[in-house]
């Protein structure tokens, strides 16, 4: 029998979380006969509601959890965990400002990473959900300065998903055809879907797409905007969707990515294509199962680049914001 891997979750009794930890336990992210160990974490309100959840658990019987462990307190929250979902923040209130939300946010990630730092394994890696994701594990990362800079991100796979399923639609094809589509910049409104190095079925999707309105006019924000468009409708933000994102950018870490394919998450910048070293900022990586790449070379017509430009921007905005915090 393998040994478990250890999954730290905050928010673990927000929606989220109601979907995310019964994929975990089932075997749906590190395969069917890799043992888990769930450390799940809550501010103390929200405990009462964690252990219905915990009782959900139990009730479940999934033979590959060894342990699971329901707690407040960070330290004991991230124990020895080999991964840390950072999924749990405090959400926008009318009348808050960007900037007073990434104060009030970012306070928590500076506890969550020195927590992390003393805490966790050595090979811990941790994956930001929780909003803004990019500064918020920028602020994690810059309170845990042990753990190597590569071990951190920022979840934009909701937004490659997103975008994925858009243009399948469009062409009609079953979504599984749809490879190499990068997301750049923040997990915000600038965040850009580059259709333009995206394929379908091996071809560049913009041309087997062939309609320039479109990708400029529907695609982008349609992808940028969906996130607003599922709460109109739904009444509450992207749930399900969101969860299913956070295991395929696990999974996308834990396992390689396939030949010729790229994902999408947020990283610390090496640099590379001009992005400013040390943001965290969506762009085209490639995994080999322990480490990642950033994919070099792409091109990007001056559209992009004045996209992804934008989205840097922001994202140097809102390190400004906190850079006491940093
Ligand atoms: P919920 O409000 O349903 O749940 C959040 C949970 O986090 C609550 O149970 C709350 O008690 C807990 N929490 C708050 N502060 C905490 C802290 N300091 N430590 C531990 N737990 C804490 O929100 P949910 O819909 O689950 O969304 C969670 C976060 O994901 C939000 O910040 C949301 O904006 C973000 N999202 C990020 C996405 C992405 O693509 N990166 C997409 C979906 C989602 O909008």
């Amino acid at each position: 029998m393998k040994s478990p891997i250890r999954v730290a979750i905050t928010g673990a009794a927000g929606q989220i979380g109601y979907s995310l930890l019964f994929r975990i336990a089932s075997g749906g992210l590190f395969g069917p006969d890799q043992p888990v160990a769930l450390n799940l974490i809550e501010i103390a309100p929200a405990m009462d509601a964690l252990k219905g959840v915990v009782m959900e658990l139990d009730d479940c019987a999934f033979p590959l959890v060894t342990e699971i462990i329901a707690t407040a307190d960070l330290n004991e929250g991230f124990r020895d965990a080999n991964w840390a979902l950072l999924v749990g923040s405090v959400p926008r209130k009318a009348g808050m400002e960007r900037g007073d939300l990434l104060g009030i946010n970012g306070k928590i990630f500076v506890e969550q990473g020195r927590a992390i730092e003393k805490n966790a394994a050595e090979d811990i890696r941790v994956l930001v959900v929780g909003n803004p994701c990019n500064t918020n594990c920028l602020i994690a990362m810059n309170s845990a300065k042990s753990i190597p800079s590569d071990r951190w991100f920022a979840m934009t796979r909701l937004d490659e998903n997103r975008a994925k399923a858009q243009i399948a639609q469009k062409v009609g094809v079953p979504v599984s055809k749809v490879t190499n589509l990068a997301i750049w910049g923040n997990h915000s409104a600038t965040q850009y879907p580059d259709i333009y190095n995206a394929k379908v079925d091996g071809e560049i999707a913009s041309n087997k797409v062939n309609d320039e309105a479109w990708v400029k006019d529907d695609f982008i924000p349609t992808v940028q905007q969906r996130g607003a468009a599922i709460i109109k409708a739904r009444g509450a933000s992207s749930a399900a969707s969101a969860a299913n994102a956070a295991i395929d950018t696990v999974a996308s870490m834990f396992f390689p990515t396939k030949e010729g394919d790229w994902t999408s998450v947020g990283v610390c910048s090496d640099g590379s294509y001009g992005i400013e070293k040390g943001l965290i900022c969506s762009m085209p990586i490639r995994s080999n199962g322990k480490g990642w790449e950033v994919v070099q070379g792409l091109e990007l017509n001056t559209f992009s680049q004045e996209k992804i430009n934008a989205s840097v921007e922001e994202l140097m905005a809102e390190r400004e914001m906190v850079k006491d915090l940093l």
